[in-house]
């Protein structure tokens, strides 16, 4: 199968691989990134910093250069904790300036709620109700610069909200905490006119043993107990669903089905361990594969997503700066290449062939007939009396077949 011997398949195998050449990343990808991501200085729990700070006006300018379209941040990242109002300004003009130089936007922007030893017992959970206020204003203050910087979502990662003993968190009163505190910024946003939505960002553990809201299951079943879900959906990232053992591509797809996907982050992951935040395809390639098919070609062939295509990583502690540069261009390359072998896969005839003997398509269709009802199902012997169960338990479903077919096109051999 695949590129064989002969001419006509090794010129088309060169052939594509010419047309890779040209998969560069543009604005019109709305690919973007955090200002933590290309500016982590590689400070681990083991180790100290491995590359000096950045500059994020230099990041707006590298990060546009390179063709990403967009860059978000806590606050803390763009204005240091603990500065007076008049670096705060000085801050945020310097940045705004970088923004309408390159033509970046602010897609996104959220809050630091977990640096701070303040925060060590978590933010909108935290036993103490003074920390817990404080928290909401920290909110509110980088809601009115989201705002002011055209931002259209607002990503809430409680990665303090949790505990590490089960005696020392009452798990029901921290989710009314949560949820207090949820309503009390929607209603904030609703009576400012800021037309942000949130997101609610899920993760098992780390840096707390517990975090709450582990994952995108309890993050939709949360939202359906606020205030104002409507305005409340997630921003699922591929580490940290894999963190729990959980396939990232099939968490998308229901958050899809729920109309919640508002955001989402993307990175790779190797399994059952730590958050290691690497480069978008460096962990698990083939679910990345089905992810970016799902996005770009879920919605009966064109994309089922159209929100920023936000990057989530660390480039790695051993890379200097040549190489945090290096793997935030990996990043969109991985996409780009990713986006065109699943066109490439959509457009085969052999895996159209795969699909239809696969009966993927039969899943669409409804099981009672238009207007039949419990009774017109009893009433019908095909579906029981006459129903032949051992041959249709004998049926093969051929997705290994369809599985390889994906696996060759993500490997280029077909
Ligand atoms: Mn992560």
């Amino acid at each position: 199968m695949g590129a064989g011997s002969g001419s006509g398949p090794r010129t088309a195998f060169f052939q594509r691989r010419e047309e890779r050449m040209t998969v560069n990343p543009s604005k019109e990808d709305k690919f973007s990134f955090g200002l933590w991501t290309v500016g982590w200085q590689g400070r681990d729990p083991f180790g100290d910093a491995t590359r000096p700070a950045l500059d994020p006006v230099e990041a707006v300018h590298r990060l546009a250069e390179l063709g990403a379209y967009g860059i978000t941040f806590h606050d803390d990242d763009l204005i240091p904790f603990g500065s007076d109002d008049a670096a705060r300004d000085k801050q945020i003009a310097r940045f705004t300036e970088a923004l309408a130089e390159t033509g970046m936007v602010v897609p996104m922007v959220t809050t630091n709620l977990f640096t701070h030893p303040v925060f060590k017992d978590g933010a909108f959970t935290s036993n103490d109700r003074d920390v817990r206020r404080y928290a909401l204003r920290k909110v509110m203050r980088n809601l009115d610069l989201a705002a002011r910087l055209g931002a259209e979502t607002y990503v809430f990662w409680g990665g303090r909200e949790g505990a590490e003993s089960d005696t020392a968190k009452d798990i029901r009163a921290a989710l009314d905490r949560y949820r207090e505190g949820l309503d009390l910024l929607a209603q904030y946003v609703i009576d400012r006119g800021y037309g942000l939505r949130f997101a609610i960002e899920p993760k098992p553990n780390e840096p707390r043993g517990d975090i709450l809201l582990p994952t995108v299951g309890h993050a939709l079943a949360f939202i359906s107990e606020l205030a104002h879900p409507e305005m409340v959906g997630v921003n699922p990232e591929v580490g940290h669903e894999q963190m729990a053992g959980l396939n990232y591509a099939a968490g998308i797809a229901q958050a899809l089905w729920q109309g919640k996907l508002f955001h989402l982050d993307l990175n790779g992951q190797r399994g059952i361990k730590f958050d290691q935040d690497l480069v978008f395809g460096h962990g698990d390639l083939l679910n990345a594969f089905s992810l970016v098919d799902l996005l770009e070609h879920g919605a009966d062939g064109g994309p089922a997503y159209t929100g920023p295509r936000h990057f989530d990583y660390k480039p790695a502690r051993t890379e200097d700066i040549n190489g945090v540069w290096a793997s935030a261009a990996a990043n969109m390359r991985t996409y780009l290449l990713l986006k065109e072998r699943a066109a490439a896969f959509r457009a085969d005839p052999e895996v159209q062939a795969a699909l239809d003997a696969a009966r993927v398509g039969q899943l669409a269709v409804p099981t009672l007939g238009d207007g039949e009802t419990y009774a017109d199902l009893l009433a019908d012997r095909s579906a029981y009396e006459d129903f032949d169960p051992d041959a249709a338990g004998a049926r093969g479903l051929g997705a290994v077949h369809l599985n390889q077919l994906a696996v060759e096109h993500l490997l280029g051999a077909r």
